[in-house]
């Protein structure tokens, strides 16, 4: 049941959702929390032993690549089994709508997510600005493949479950098939790693022209996308967090898991 303050921040909230001209969302891992995909900070935050972001660096990968491997490994397995939740659903159907309504409205809707586990594809304008699980990178000659063998090498097969380092040597780790003599990576972003320059000049367009920036379960404590509240709100766009709990700037605070509060405040 919504209380009078809810109701009306919802009604405030959606005028400003007709008014808009340029509505961008910008998600985090809370967007995929209600689909079994866990979280980078907070109860989920925890890989093994292992605090999830320190795997997430190319110092890590450097000194280990197996266990970012299996970290890796372990997270796609993961994911292959998981679906969309209500919540992407909820951003896929608004797409819809306005994309429906495009020649009366002249609206445009774009999703930049963090997320790599591609859960948001059914989303047509679409940024995946840390990259993908399911792309790998060759580390010597820079070849990037879509890939969602499962397992992505043999030798990783099984670690998924243990809370072991397998130390697999190199060579058994993914190799590049085309210049046969690199170790591959996930095409992913890590700590100290620049986004790639053709999607940094998609969300420059895009941050100069939004009205209404959309923050859904991120912690907002990661650059450069910590920093888009602000590029947006200086410009005198309007901020709307969808969030199990209070965080950063907003005009507009929709608390609770965003498979619930989302689809009502798009109205899909
Ligand atoms: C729910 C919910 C539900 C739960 N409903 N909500 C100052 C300026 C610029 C840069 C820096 C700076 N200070 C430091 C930096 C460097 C660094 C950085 O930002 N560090 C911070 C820790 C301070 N940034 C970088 O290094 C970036 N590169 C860069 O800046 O290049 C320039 C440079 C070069 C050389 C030196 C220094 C700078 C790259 C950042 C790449 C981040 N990569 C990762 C891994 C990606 C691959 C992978 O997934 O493995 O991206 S780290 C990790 O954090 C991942 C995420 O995308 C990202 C953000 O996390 P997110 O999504 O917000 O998740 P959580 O867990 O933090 O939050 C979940 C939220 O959901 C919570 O709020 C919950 O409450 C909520 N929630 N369930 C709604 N059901």
């Amino acid at each position: 049941m919504a209380t009078a303050s809810t109701t009306s921040t919802l009604e405030r909230f959606q005028k400003v959702l007709q008014a808009s001209k340029h509505i961008v969302a910008l998600c985090g891992a809370g967007l995929s929390a209600e689909s079994g995909v866990p979280t980078f900070r907070g109860k989920g935050g925890l890989w093994r032993t292992f605090d999830a972001t320190s795997l997430a660096t190319p110092r890590s990968f450097a000194a280990n690549p197996s266990r970012v491997w299996e970290f890796y490994h372990y997270r796609r397995e993961l994911v292959l089994k998981t679906e969309p939740n209500k919540a992407h659903k909820a951003l896929k159907d608004f797409e819809d709508k306005i994309l429906s309504q495009s020649k009366e409205k002249n609206q445009t809707f774009i999703v930049l997510t963090q997320n790599v586990d591609g859960l948001s594809s059914g989303t047509k304008n679409l940024v995946e600005i840390h990259g993908s699980l399911f792309r790998t990178r060759c580390i010597e000659c820079g070849d990037i493949q879509n890939n969602r063998d499962s397992p992505i090498a043999p030798a990783l097969k099984g670690t998924e479950t243990s809370n072991l380092d397998a130390n697999i040597p190199i060579e058994k780790l993914p190799q590049c098939l085309k210049c046969k003599k690199g170790l591959l990576r996930p095409d992913v972003i890590w700590f100290e790693e620049n986004l790639n320059e053709d999607i940094v000049k998609i969300i420059e367009f895009e941050l100069k022209r939004c009205d209404l920036l959309l923050v859904i379960g991120t912690s907002g404590i990661v650059y450069p996308a910590a920093g888009y509240v602000t590029r947006v709100s200086s410009r005198g766009g309007k901020v709307a967090q969808f969030n199990i709990e209070k965080v950063g700037k907003a005009d507009f605070e929709f608390i609770g898991p965003c498979g619930e509060t989302l689809p009502t405040a798009l109205g899909v």
